[in-house]
């Protein structure tokens, strides 16, 4: 009785240990915000010079990059390498006019010349500090990153901040 009572105790310590690996393999843990703190440049700059396309990476959700009126205002980011990437959050700007952050394109690349979707968001947010998350394909791999307003003739680009998970 003993030997089998040893015996169901060795199982359920193997199942803990099954169940913890499964969540390690599916967890993203080791995702990190790749874009933090990385060059970047916008399409054009807001007549002040307030606003570099650097306040989109620093990792202060309070600050923002603006670009100049125009009709499709980017802002792209080099990490400094390829990184795998899975998913890229824009957070709108949080004191007004969210609704500068409308239908945008956003894209990877290895190059410049090279950059394909990763995502679209439809719409326009309807709060400041709206959260606007795509999930790329699964296979996505780059160093750059754009985001690109693709609608209207009128448009801003201002980013409180761009999160890009990868590793
Ligand atoms: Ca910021």
């Amino acid at each position: 009785m003993a030997n089998y009572m040893k015996m169901h105790f060795v199982m359920f310590v193997l199942l803990l240990i099954c169940i913890h690996e499964t969540k390690l393999a599916i967890s993203f843990n080791d995702l990190t915000n790749v874009a933090y703190g990385k060059l970047a440049i916008q399409s054009s700059e807001y007549p002040t010079r307030k606003y570099p396309a650097s306040k989109a990476v620093n990792g202060i959700l309070t600050d923002f990059a603006h670009t100049d009126e125009e009709k499709t205002p980017w802002l792209r980011i080099d990490l400094g390498r390829n990184y795998k990437i899975h998913e890229i959050e824009v957070i709108a700007r949080s004191n007004c006019c969210a609704d500068q952050l409308h239908d945008l394109d956003i894209k990877v690349g290895k190059s410049v010349h090279d950059m394909y979707l990763c995502g679209h968001y439809t719409g326009t947010p309807k709060v400041v500090g709206q959260r606007i998350a795509v999930w790329c394909p699964s296979d996505t791999v780059g160093r750059y990153v754009q985001i690109q307003i693709i609608m209207g003739w009128k448009n801003v680009l201002s980013a409180a901040e761009i999160i890009v998970w990868g590793r």
